[in-house]
């Protein structure tokens, strides 16, 4: 608890202290764990992930979702990273390439990425894989732009 709360107050400094302060993947992922984990077990259940989409990002099961721009400016504002770096990350999360961040989206990559085990949960190396994967940030630290 204390561990997660100084990782996201450090996290937190970083994003608001500066802005040219980037914060990498790995701080993502960080962020959205300290968000979405509610049982901090350095899990992300897929209940937690569709709450954490519900709640964060309106994004339902069956729902609309959010339109690429919709998703990219709300991006932008969570995780600071530059409006080109979170639009191209939108369109890679698009997966069924119908221009609309969806849960049919976010279910396909949870498919993919729940793996290593398969066990309906994403571990913290899994979400780093897939946003790695998807993310386009470079993957060295501090790669990308940000504003
Ligand atoms: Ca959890
Ligand atoms: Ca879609």
């Amino acid at each position: 608890m204390m561990e997660s709360l100084v990782v996201f107050l450090s996290i937190a400094g970083l994003a608001l202290g500066a802005n040219t302060a980037c914060l990498t993947v790995d701080q993502i992922v960080d962020m959205v764990f300290f968000e979405a984990d509610t049982d901090m077990d350095n899990n992300l259940s897929m209940q937690e992930f569709s709450a954490t989409l519900e709640n964060n990002w309106g994004i339902t099961p069956g729902g609309a979702g959010l339109s690429i721009s919709e998703f990219t400016n709300l991006w932008v504002i969570h995780y600071h990273d530059s409006h080109p770096t979170a639009h191209d990350f939108a369109v890679n999360l698009d997966i069924n390439n119908d221009k609309r961040i969806t849960d049919v989206d976010m279910n396909m990559y949870a498919g993919i990425y729940d793996a290593n085990p398969m066990d309906g949960q994403f571990s913290k190396e899994e979400f780093l894989t897939f946003m790695h994967a998807v993310h386009p940030d470079p993957h060295n630290a501090g790669g990308h732009g940000c504003h």
